[in-house]
């Protein structure tokens, strides 16, 4: 009784919009639709006018249930003269023992709404006194995805439901006690055209057949207009049952509140944000390819996270944008354009939004291998050559190695961290190896350098037996050195005289490891062999005069690989 009069009340409030042409309601339900099966919406509400104790035979809209404690419904349904009373957790008036009841305690109508039958911003939320214990058939329903406008685009099944009027108006609204559902399609704004500039796209959302014959209707109010999540089938809301011209009325679809745009409202008020950005982005590079992996963000904002969105950028620019469920948190992102330097972020969504993004970063790559230049001996500088990093926060570490000459008992030369390192003693007769080292946020990659030659021993001269003065005549005074090159080598070799000059004193010479090599200017032509000591005669023009001196002579020894050294000999010689 009560039921029917409030149904007039809402038809009252729909009054501007008269119908143009008479329904012909040929369906037996909510205009067309069929009995919905016990618990399969559970997240409707019933919103009925107060009573004690709570009845649903007072209904006159509907909601769902977006939170345990709250619920969307049409702004246009909070106007009553009465508290509101809620149930969930019914399908059937007459069946309605196990539901739950409860009092609203505060309406949260959007500011923008206006009851002025326009319909704008036609959306409000009700909190409850007591959340709703969830079970089979008490649930809520999430709003769609931020991410996911393909769920809802013109042409998406959709559903409605609710306890309004099965039968158009003019006709006397009959009530039935099953909950009514009918399957519509989302439709597009042009399908609501015939409503003119009362249908405002932003804030409305056109669902049903143009044809008329089904439709949603007064008493419907509120209640859910739901699509299936794209991937998950999951069941999310788009709309709430707003107005429309009469009921099943053709070129006269019904209207909905466009919730996808009421996002913020609706969640900002029940107080779920949306993720805060996922943690530890990291990129794996692959040939014109990408896997960037992220980890969950600490915040979920009050709703699980629905989908990542992962978007490539290059010099500023946007190269792609890829959406992802929410589990694996990885993703491999393919066309990429090999050299090209890509950035990747990753922000989580749930119903409330998308977060913020987090950058995945690539760890740092080198553009090639490090290497130690040049020949590894003691006391001889080596240079680290490092190719360029990508990526590298930061400066470069670098370590010096000792490694067995199997490169399996390597250990970091204490304190040779620097761009060059000397040899010494105790590294002889090892390779040398360089870890050049980059960090950034996504970790550290490490190089290592081929390994040098062993190090070799300070290419010296050394003394086999003193020298001896073999011939010392007028003119011309001949010593004899005994050297060899340590270590053993292959070497050629320059004869000075002690201020670093070739051509005088020294005028001839030589006879080196019992060879007589040719020598002009004190150059040794030819090669010494490695095995032998060396006796090499000096001949230099002298006066005998009697007179003991002290004679320098400078061997200067070039080996193989162009390292050189020299050494002073002083012969006693009697000039
Ligand atoms: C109403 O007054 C109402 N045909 C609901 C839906 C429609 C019209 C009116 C759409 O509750």
């Amino acid at each position: 009784m009560r039921r029917t009069l409030l149904a007039i009340v809402s038809l009252v409030a729909v009054g501007m919009c008269t119908p143009i042409v008479a329904a012909a309601p040929t369906g037996a339900r909510i205009i067309g639709g069929a009995d919905a099966s016990p618990a399969s919406w559970p997240f409707i509400a019933l919103l009925a006018a107060d009573a004690t104790p709570p009845d649903p035979v007072n209904q006159f809209c509907g909601g769902s249930l977006i939170d345990r404690s709250w619920i969307v419904t049409a702004a246009h349904c909070t106007f009553q003269p009465s508290p509101i009373d809620v149930f969930v957790g019914v399908t059937d008036l007459g069946a309605a023992a196990g539901s739950q009841a409860r009092n609203v305690d505060a309406v949260v109508r959007h500011p923008g709404y206006v009851n002025d039958g326009s319909f704008r911003n036609d959306v409000a939320l009700l909190h409850l006194d007591a959340p709703v214990v969830l079970g089979p058939d008490a649930q809520t329903i999430d709003l769609v995805a931020p991410t996911d406008t393909a769920a809802w685009d013109p042409g998406s099944p959709a559903h409605v439901a609710g306890w309004g009027t099965t039968v158009a108006p003019p006709a006397a609204s009959v009530f039935v006690d099953a909950l009514q559902t009918l399957d519509l399609p989302i439709l597009t704004s042009a399908d609501c055209a015939n409503y003119g500039s009362a249908f405002v796209p932003s804030m409305m959302l056109c669902a049903g057949f143009p044809e008329g014959v089904q439709d949603a209707c007064q008493g419907d109010s509120g209640g859910p207009l739901t699509v299936a999540a794209t991937d998950s089938g999951q069941r999310v809301l788009v709309g709430a049952v707003s107005w429309g011209n009469g009921c099943a009325d053709a070129g006269f679809p019904g209207i909905y509140a466009h919730l996808p745009n009421f996002r913020t409202f609706v969640y900002g008020t029940i107080g779920v944000t949306s993720p805060s950005g996922p943690l530890n982005g990291r990129v794996a590079l692959g040939q014109a390819s990408a896997t960037v992996s992220w980890d969950a963000p600490t915040t979920t904002g009050g709703r699980d996270i629905t989908w990542y969105e992962v978007v490539a950028r290059s010099r500023g620019q946007i190269r792609s944008t890829t959406v992802v469920p929410a589990v694996p948190r990885s993703t491999v992102i393919t066309g990429l354009i090999p050299g090209e330097r890509y950035e990747f972020s990753v922000s989580a969504s749930n119903a409330a939004g998308i977060g913020p993004a987090a950058v995945a970063v690539a760890p740092p790559t080198p553009t090639g291998t490090p290497s130690a230049c040049c020949v590894a001996r003691v006391g001889k500088t080596l240079t680290a050559n490092i190719p360029a990093w990508l990526d590298a926060a930061g400066p470069l570490e670098i370590q010096w190695q000792s490694c067995g000459m199997t490169l399996t008992d390597c250990f970091d030369l204490a304190g040779a961290t620097a761009g060059t390192y000397r040899p010494v003693d105790a590294d002889v007769g090892r390779p040398i190896q360089l870890i050049v080292r980059a960090s950034n946020l996504a970790g550290s990659t490490t190089t290592t350098s081929t390994p040098t030659a062993p190090v070799r021993e300070t290419f010296r001269l050394v003394r086999t037996r003193s020298s001896r003065v073999i011939r010392a005549k007028a003119g011309e005074v001949v010593v004899s050195l005994g050297l060899r090159t340590e270590p053993r080598a292959s070497l050629s070799i320059r004869v000075l005289d002690h201020r670093g000059r070739l051509k005088r004193p020294i005028r001839h010479a030589s006879r080196i490891g019992g060879k007589l090599p040719g020598m002009r200017s004190g150059r040794m032509l030819g090669r010494l062999d490695d095995r032998l000591d060396h006796n090499v005669t000096v001949a230099f023009p002298g006066r005998a005069r009697g007179t003991v001196r002290t004679v320098r002579i400078v061997i200067v020894a070039t080996n193989d690989e162009g390292d050189t050294t020299q050494r002073t000999f002083r012969v006693r010689v009697r000039l």
